[in-house]
């Protein structure tokens, strides 16, 4: 796979960069993805399951589908696209990470400061007063774990459809978009909002954006350039080219 010079010549000159990830960083670790097509909400409706509505509806069905994903998670180590990210941190004076994803891989593969946008599915709280839950998750016959503090029901710490971002961690993410710049947008659809939004406001405040993604997406003709291979090949092939790059123009110089 090609690396377009004109990427590799930004990179050289940038102080800060951004990288937003989605699903599809985590696909080559075993996660399955949301809409590919043997994606999560292939056999489930997004809707019915993370969603305020469906917790409240269906909160057995609910909780053991996360459950059922904080197992796969659990069993699943990070890939060679989650080590690449954590080594661009040292490569840059400055590196904004941002992620949609809940599985925490990133943290898992050395990078240590992660913005979490749609929060994390390792934790949960209780959904009535809020307090985190420690208590055991794994009940017989299909209980629900309930708060000791109030008696309310126990959810995880993920953000739901309808559920507003954590505000902080939206408001640096869109910071970052604003003042990177090179963007980075690796394995999303880049179809949930206001997530989707970040290349956008990346563009458009002038940085370098580049979506690596071995499909194409709604932002494909929209970027500056395009990895069109599975993170985990991708960036390592980025880094390394990178790191030669540098190395050339700093003979040179
Ligand atoms: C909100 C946590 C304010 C839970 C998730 C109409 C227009 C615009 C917006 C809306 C609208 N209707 C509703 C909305 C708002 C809604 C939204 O955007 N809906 C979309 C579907 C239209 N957004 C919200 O509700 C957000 N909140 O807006 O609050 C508000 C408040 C009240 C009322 C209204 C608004 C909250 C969104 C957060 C939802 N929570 N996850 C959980 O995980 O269970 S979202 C979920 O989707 C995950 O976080 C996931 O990460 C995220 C995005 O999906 P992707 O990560 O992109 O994954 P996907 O499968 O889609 O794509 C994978 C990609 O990887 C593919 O492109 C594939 O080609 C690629 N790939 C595959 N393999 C690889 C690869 N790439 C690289 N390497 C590989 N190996
Ligand atoms: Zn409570």
């Amino acid at each position: 796979m090609e690396i377009p010079e004109a990427l590799l010549n930004r990179l050289a000159k940038a102080n800060h960069v951004a990288v937003l990830t989605g699903a599809g960083v985590s696909a080559e670790s075993g996660i399955k993805t949301f809409r590919d097509p043997d994606g999560l909400w292939a056999q489930f409706n997004p809707a019915e399951l993370a969603s305020v509505d469906g917790f409240m509806s269906n909160p057995e069905i609910v909780w053991s589908w996360y459950q059922h994903r904080v197992e796969v998670v659990n069993n699943a180590k990070p890939n060679p696209g989650h080590y690449a990210i954590a080594e661009m941190q040292k490569l840059f004076p400055k590196l904004t990470l941002i992620t949609q994803n809940v599985d925490r891989l990133h943290h898992r593969a050395g990078s240590d400061k992660v913005i979490e946008l749609h929060g994390n599915i390792v934790e949960n709280h209780c959904f009535d007063c809020k307090e985190p839950f420690h208590g055991e998750t794994n009940l017989p016959d299909k209980q629900l774990p309930v708060c000791p503090r109030c008696g309310g029901r126990i959810r995880p710490s993920v953000v739901w459809f309808g559920e507003m971002l954590p505000v902080g961690a939206l408001e640096a993410a869109e910071e970052a978009a604003y003042t990177c710049d090179v963007f980075f947008s690796v394995g999303t659809s880049a179809e949930v909002y206001p997530a989707a939004n970040l290349p956008v406001v990346a563009k458009r405040a002038g940085a370098y954006v580049v979506e690596v993604n071995p499909n194409i997406t709604v932002l494909s003709s929209y970027v500056d350039a395009k990895l069109p291979a599975p993170s985990g090949e991708a960036l390592p092939i980025l880094l390394e080219e990178f790191r030669k790059y540098q190395k050339f123009y700093d003979d040179l110089l």
